[in-house]
């Protein structure tokens, strides 16, 4: 906590808070049937992205998941573009092609969000290995969730950034379910022992908390940019939405999502956190919610608004030349 600053603190805070406000809306407007496709929140798990992202540079890359908006904005991504390739729009971050669950931004080091689980964690493999080739002194980050922490895809990556000693983060995101699959029932011995399985370092964090992630995930990125190679955060977190919009939630006890708003949520221990310890004052914070009420409001009404791609848009980026 005495390594951030009071503007670090605050840019933290809007991170988390624009994630909180960003997901509210797109729940809203996708209920109002605005918003076509498929999306799955991330409304809860905001202090591991901003956490681990504030770690981070443009140098730095991430791989994220099917719930990705909250990675994207934790990387810097332009929350106007986003908006707009979710609803589909042309001037989207991708085009208005990708949507909720393919949103992308090389420019900020964002490789995207991905609708394979356990996809990630082998390009954050590529970027890592390019990255320590290229000595950029960056690092990779591979967001991925407990089920995607069980496909073997996650698990050969494991093994690749060790053998290869790449500057490569893992960080398992625990909510609990995979779709709505207790992790109880699905995921086999400890995160962190898997870790130690391949040879690499690994830490449980509480994921609720976001000094909490911050730590750890400096620690180990430290470690990852002075060629001390890779290891696992495994953050234990809850979703406060269902797996996709429109999941019923039958696999949840009654009360279950109030219990934990009201008991865990990452914002709320954030702000008592700062102001009990007068880092950053009330009023602070709630003028960093209203601009950031304004930034998301303004951005839905621009995605309203803008124009979708034309029929001629479907005959480019079809072959990507490198
Ligand atoms: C390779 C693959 N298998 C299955 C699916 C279907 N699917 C989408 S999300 C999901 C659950 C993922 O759970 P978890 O990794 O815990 O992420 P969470 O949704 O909890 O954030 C599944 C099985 C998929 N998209 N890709
Ligand atoms: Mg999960």
């Amino acid at each position: 906590m005495l390594q951030l600053s009071r503007d670090d603190l605050a840019l933290a805070y809007k991170r988390m808070r624009t994630i909180r406000e960003f997901e509210n809306r797109v729940h809203e407007e996708f209920s109002a049937g605005k918003i076509p496709g498929f999306v799955h929140l991330y409304a809860g798990e905001e202090a591991s992205a901003v956490g681990v992202c504030m770690n981070l540079g443009d140098k730095d890359y991430i791989a994220s998941t099917h719930r990705g908006h909250g990675h994207c904005i934790a990387k810097g991504c332009d929350v106007e573009g986003m908006m707009k390739e979710i609803y589909g729009r042309k001037d989207g971050l991708c085009g208005g092609k990708g949507g909720s669950m393919h949103i992308a931004d090389l420019s900020k080091g964002m490789m995207g969000a991905n609708g394979i689980v356990g996809g990630g964690p082998p390009l954050v493999c590529g970027a890592a290995l390019s990255a320590k080739t290229l000595k950029t002194g960056g690092v990779a980050i591979a967001f991925v969730g407990d089920g995607g922490s069980n496909q073997g895809t996650t698990l050969e990556s494991y093994n690749l950034a060790k053998i290869w000693d790449l500057p490569a983060i893992f960080v398992v995101e625990d909510n609990g379910y995979a779709e709505s699959t207790a992790s109880a029932w699905s995921v086999g011995g400890s995160q962190v022992k898997r870790a130690e399985g391949f040879g690499m370092p690994g830490v449980e964090v509480d994921g609720h908390d976001f000094f909490a992630v911050y730590e750890a995930a400096k620690g180990a990125i430290d470690r990852a940019r002075d060629g001390g190679g890779p290891s696992l955060i495994h953050a234990r977190l809850d979703r406060h939405f269902g797996h996709f919009e429109g999941d019923a939630q039958t696999y949840r006890a009654a009360g279950e999502q109030d219990k934990l708003k009201a008991e865990v949520d990452c914002l709320k221990r954030f702000r008592q956190r700062v102001t009990e310890t007068s880092l950053l004052d009330a009023k602070a914070l709630d003028e960093i919610d209203q601009q950031v009420a304004s930034l998301v409001g303004h951005a839905v009404t621009a995605a309203e608004s803008a124009q979708p791609p034309s029929a001629e848009d479907l005959l480019t980026d079809v072959y990507v030349s490198y």
